[in-house]
């Protein structure tokens, strides 16, 4: 018996193909006899420990939004149990309906950046006043000081052997030179000076769906949605959108910070959001975009460090080639905004 038929959904499967690019996820597309279409995920449970609370907040949220006449994704509940996953013990699968004629977008333009900070605006704006408890599906997941604990620990486990390396030396004193500074966010957040809210906490580009005259829908891919500072939002967005390469690009020389990107972003971002953001939100928003590659930079050398084990890497020195990359952008966007 395949998972599907653990869900209520119209009709029997006729045809089943891989659906998107994702990485985490395994997605299909479920072609039914009844003319109906659905998307089948199995969930990635080394990553997302908890699917119940994963779920949880993913139902909180859609039916949240669809009581404000907005649309957003359906999930289709279980036969045997009502709830919006199924599993045998060992692997966890949901279904969602297929929307037809959808597609997502990857290049990022002044438009579609635009695109996207109007569209997580509005999700956070929307979501502002979310009446269940939302759990943090990664716990601490963009918090910095957290993320400069694991590198501290990466570096005296030193796993790889790579911390000797000239260049680790180097990274690290750039690193440990900004590290108070992009604590920031932190220290505002114990001062009482800065809330958490329901973020998305995984701003790509490709995760806004369109429908056929270019408007977008609603966004996807739900699993990061947890509360967390708005810059979650604004910084990763920006992280991978406003960079003119791949953050895997070798030539840190090409790496540029794009402030055209950056302007058409926030300002869409702004308008959709100015109804609850506090001036301090508003202010840091520099900071935020800052923050982003500094931290991602973090990650990535820690697990360089850890002997390449979170990350997928296709050869030896991926994470350090990720690193400089990020560090690049960060120097690039400081630069520019703070
Ligand atoms: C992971 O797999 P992807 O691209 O959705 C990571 C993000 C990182 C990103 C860096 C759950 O996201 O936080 O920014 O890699 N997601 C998780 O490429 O750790
Ligand atoms: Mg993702």
């Amino acid at each position: 018996m395949s998972a599907i038929e653990h869900f209520l959904t119209e009709g029997t499967p006729l045809e089943v193909k891989p659906l998107g690019n994702g990485l985490i996820n395994d997605t299909l597309k479920v072609s039914m006899d009844s003319g109906k279409n659905y998307v089948l995920q199995r969930i990635n449970h080394s990553i997302f420990r908890d699917v119940d609370l994963l779920m949880h907040n993913i139902d909180c949220v859609t039916a949240h939004i669809r009581s404000k006449g907005k649309r957003t994704l359906r999930f289709i509940p279980c036969r045997e149990t009502g709830k919006s996953y199924w599993t045998d013990g060992r692997e966890y699968w949901r279904v969602s309906e297929f929307i037809d004629g959808a597609y997502t977008l990857d290049a990022v333009t002044p438009e579609t950046a635009a695109c996207a900070g109007k569209a997580f605006g509005e999700f956070q704006a929307m979501l502002i006043d979310v009446p269940d408890a939302i759990g943090e599906t990664i716990p601490d997941f963009h918090n910095m000081e957290l993320r400069a604990r694991q590198l501290q620990q990466a570096v005296e486990e030193n796993r790889a052997g790579r911390v000797a390396l000239p260049e680790s030396g180097e990274i690290l004193s750039e690193i440990s030179a900004n590290m108070e500074e992009m604590c920031k966010a932190e220290r505002l957040h114990r001062q009482g000076l800065l809330p958490k809210r329901i973020c998305h906490c995984d701003t790509k580009v490709n995760n806004m769906l369109f429908d056929a005259d270019g408007n977008v829908i609603c966004v996807i891919d739900l699993d990061t949605v947890m509360p967390s500072f708005v810059f979650s939002d604004i910084g990763d967005f920006l992280r991978t959108g406003a960079s003119t390469v791949a953050e895997d690009n070798p030539d840190t020389g090409l790496v540029d910070f794009r402030m055209d990107i950056y302007r058409s972003f926030t300002e869409a971002y702004l308008d959709a959001a100015s109804g609850f953001l506090t001036p301090v939100e508003v202010e840091n928003i520099p900071y935020a975009a800052c923050l982003f590659p500094f931290m991602q930079a973090v990650r990535f050398f820690a697990d360089y460090l850890a002997g390449d084990t979170y990350y997928k890497t296709l050869y030896p020195d991926h994470n350090l080639v990720r690193t400089r990359n990020q560090l690049a952008l960060f120097r690039s966007a400081r630069s520019k905004l703070l």
